[in-house]
């Protein structure tokens, strides 16, 4: 539906500007943004200072079902690590069925838009039923996704995942893995059979190889060719450095590190969103921001993980691009991911606001813009900004909230950012100019949050 706000303070491309007036067309897409001008009675008022919504760019949906579950010692040895949550992740995922999967993500993607997020990148890789037979629909886990998200009203990029090795060297899978198999042509086949149901709820398809542990070289090429045949613009993801153990591997296997090998041998541009580039070293990180690929942060999955620290400062010294995701839902809530990429990059260098620039002083403004920007390239969905052309995927501070009121706009945001008010602080919540959280709250919010909480307590008691 077309719509109009009118909002005293709003974030644009290019900063704050006062007294604001937004029209939007049917398909939610801006088509005036106009500063300075005196508020039509007709027009919606904003009850906040206006932010644009971010592109969550990395989330595995079912993981919400096991955050919170993994937080003791599982290693007997005490050598708990990436790798030892993973095995406890794996037991869980095997639990999910289709009708568990859209009740724990009709649940998650409510709280996402209650914290910000205005479109989810689905990293989507439990295709098979738990043994590892694939549904007789065969993308019926997908649809799961898919219903969640339109029950929601978030915007959806559906990404399902090519996974088809153990390791680098084409090492067996194990058991755990069966449900994420799949030949590379009948992944190709499903990203096609989604589309067209996609792009009924104006939702977006892309691909993504899991990592180069789990994709050998013929299939990406295989893979990259048929997806680049089908759409030349889709969004590309794949999980590229996260762990040291895999730098390692990779460079056991091919003689280089994963991204310097991935650059040698596949295309990447701005197609192509690099998930978790944490261990790179000077030569990936300069050919990498060259690429004009995404680097995709995962500040507190990957601090709660033990990955290490992304060198913000470097990437974004040669120019390079990023936005941010909550990956494994440890923390949803978008605030919380720039904060802690923020505070990440102070622990380690003992400066302060690391991320700002000469051009862009206030961090907390800087960190928003870029993560749009980012998480718009990623996800391929017009939604880069408060600008004509976009969509209105819009965030209303509350200018009442007690840490908020009275302050000027940069200040509202920082405080919103770095001074605990956080998702509190968020009024409204649109989607292509859709109210879906007013008062800080999601129409669905009682009935997800009560779904979520009877699936996840069937699934738990059957463990
Ligand atoms: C995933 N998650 O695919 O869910 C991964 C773990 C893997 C993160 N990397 C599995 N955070 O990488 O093998
Ligand atoms: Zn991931």
């Amino acid at each position: 539906m077309s719509g109009s706000l009118h909002a005293a303070q709003a974030l644009l491309p290019g900063g704050w500007a006062a007294e604001v007036r937004l029209r939007w067309d049917a398909a939610g897409r801006l088509t005036e943004v106009r500063p300075g001008v005196a508020a039509d009675p007709a027009d919606e008022r904003a009850p906040g200072p206006l932010l644009p919504g971010i592109a969550n760019l990395h989330a595995h949906a079912f993981q919400r079902l096991l955050a919170g579950l993994t937080e003791y010692r599982a290693d007997e040895g005490g050598d708990d690590s990436f790798w030892s949550w993973r095995a406890l992740m794996y037991r869980h995922a095997a639990r999910i069925d289709p009708a568990a999967l859209e009740a724990i993500a009709t649940w998650l993607y409510v709280e996402m838009l209650e914290a910000g997020y205005t479109t989810v990148c689905e990293f989507h890789y439990l295709h098979n039923a738990p043994d590892g037979r694939p549904y007789a629909d065969d993308g019926a886990m997908a649809r799961a996704l898919l219903r969640a998200a339109r029950r929601a009203g978030i915007a959806i990029t559906l990404l399902p995942v090519l996974y088809q090795q153990g390791g680098f060297g084409a090492r067996p899978t194990g058991p755990g893995q069966a449900r994420f198999l799949r030949g590379t042509a009948a992944l190709l086949r499903l990203f096609e059979s989604l589309r067209a149901e996609a792009a009924a709820q104006g939702a977006r398809c892309g691909i993504a190889p899991h990592s180069l542990r789990a994709v050998g070289p013929a299939a990406l090429r295989e893979v990259l060719a048929g997806v680049a045949a089908i759409d030349a613009h889709a969004p590309i993801h794949i999980h590229i450095a996260e762990q040291r153990a895999e730098v390692e591997d990779c460079r056991a296997w091919s003689g280089q590190r994963p991204l310097a090998w991935l650059l040698d041998h596949a295309e990447v541009d701005a197609r192509w969103c690099l998930v978790h580039a944490t261990h790179l070293d000077a030569d990936e990180i300069r050919r990498g921001a060259a690429s004009g690929a995404v680097a995709g942060l995962c500040p507190t999955t990957e601090a709660n993980l033990g990955d290490g620290l992304f060198d913000l400062p470097a990437w974004s010294a040669a120019g390079g691009r990023w936005g941010i995701g909550s990956d494994s839902q440890v923390t949803v809530d978008a605030a919380q991911e720039l904060l802690w990429l923020e505070y990440g990059q102070r622990l380690a260098s003992g400066r302060r606001n690391v991320a700002a620039t000469t051009q862009q002083p206030q961090v907390a403004a800087h960190l928003v813009q870029q993560a749009v920007a980012g998480g718009a390239q990623a996800s391929g969905r017009a939604a880069a900004g408060i600008a004509v052309g976009q969509q209105a995927d819009l965030v209303a501070l509350d200018a009442g909230h007690p840490a908020l009121a009275g302050l000027a706009p940069d200040a509202m945001l920082a405080s919103h950012l770095f001074a605990s008010s956080r998702r509190s602080a968020l009024a409204e919540v649109r989607v292509g100019g859709r109210r879906l959280v007013h008062g800080g709250r999601h129409a669905l919010h009682d009935a997800a949050a009560a779904a979520f909480i009877a699936c996840r307590r069937r699934l738990l008691a059957a463990a």
